[in-house]
């Protein structure tokens, strides 16, 4: 299985960890820590790429807006003033840049100046994201978020959580395919957090497989966030351990890229699973 994400081809026989580079001021997990006197400093973030690097990561997905539940939505100035600076002086580091946006004018630009994925946790509902990616050859991030952000956590309600995000996927990847788009190029995310509660969030991880729509590679992000929380009685800062598991147990079950924040960990975990199937 292979991601073809512009200039970069994903090997996926192996999975893949994505780290999580956030350039916001309020993510709930990272926000904040490239500002000083609210104003972002490239150079810090650049050298947190290179150790993720360093520390095993195959992608580095940055991000310039908060999604957390209640966040508030930012301008496409404002995100592309915290993005586009670092997705251009990450081009040095002969690795795979993805750009975490739901904006077409976002995602064009962070296209122009060389990123290879769009994770779009709105998963192209908006068709301008359509046309976007239909216009390029980077890879794509297909995430479910029932709702906004601003909402999504209220009370998600589903008949079947497992059957209607299959249906999206569906939908979307028919769209994506009417468009254009290469199912190589194409990646599903069930979006964990982002409008389900943790029995939802449950039935995902343990239906992962059902998820996979087309033969596509799946990706799963769980690092950090408050379903481990809910299952470990421990705060955000406290979650490294629960999070490596966590990405394990979806390697386990067949996610191809794990999306988290604490990269030495999951590598570690990756490791003993990948033992256990033989691979070195
Ligand atoms: N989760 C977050 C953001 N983007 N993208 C994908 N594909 N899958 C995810 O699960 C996912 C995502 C939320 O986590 P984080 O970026 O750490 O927080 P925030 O949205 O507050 O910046």
């Amino acid at each position: 299985m292979q991601l073809h994400c512009g200039a970069r081809l994903l090997d996926l026989g192996r999975p893949r960890i994505m780290a999580v580079l956030n350039v916001t001021p309020d993510s709930f997990s990272d926000g904040g820590q490239f500002f000083a006197e609210r104003r972002l400093e490239l150079s810090r973030v650049v050298d947190a790429a290179a150790a993720m690097v360093a520390a095993g990561a195959d992608i580095i997905d940055v991000g310039g807006e908060s999604t957390r539940p209640g966040a508030e939505p930012v301008s496409v100035n404002e995100e592309s003033a915290r993005v586009l600076p670092v997705i251009e002086a990450l081009g040095d580091l002969n690795t795979t840049i993805s750009l975490d946006t739901s904006k077409p004018e976002v995602a064009q630009a962070g296209i122009r100046l060389g990123c290879h994925i769009v994770n779009d946790v709105r998963g192209l509902q908006d068709p301008g994201m359509v046309l976007v990616a239909a216009e390029s050859d980077v890879g794509v991030c297909i995430m479910h978020m029932l709702g906004s952000p601003q909402s999504m956590q209220a009370s998600p309600r589903y008949g079947n959580v497992v059957t209607e995000i299959r249906d999206f996927f569906q939908c979307q990847v028919h769209t994506c395919m009417q468009a254009g788009i290469a199912p190589e190029r194409l990646m599903l995310d069930p979006g964990f957090g982002f409008g389900k509660t943790l029995e939802h969030n449950l039935a995902l991880l343990r239906e992962l497989e059902s998820l996979r729509v087309a033969g596509l590679p799946l990706l799963v992000g769980l690092s950090r966030k408050s379903m481990l929380g809910a299952l470990t009685d421990r705060e955000v800062g406290e979650r490294r351990v629960a999070s490596a598991v966590a990405a394990a147990l979806a390697v386990e079950r067949g996610a191809n890229v794990v999306r988290v924040h604490d990269v030495d960990a999951t590598r570690d975990a990756l490791r003993i699973v990948l033992a256990l199937r033989n691979v070195q």
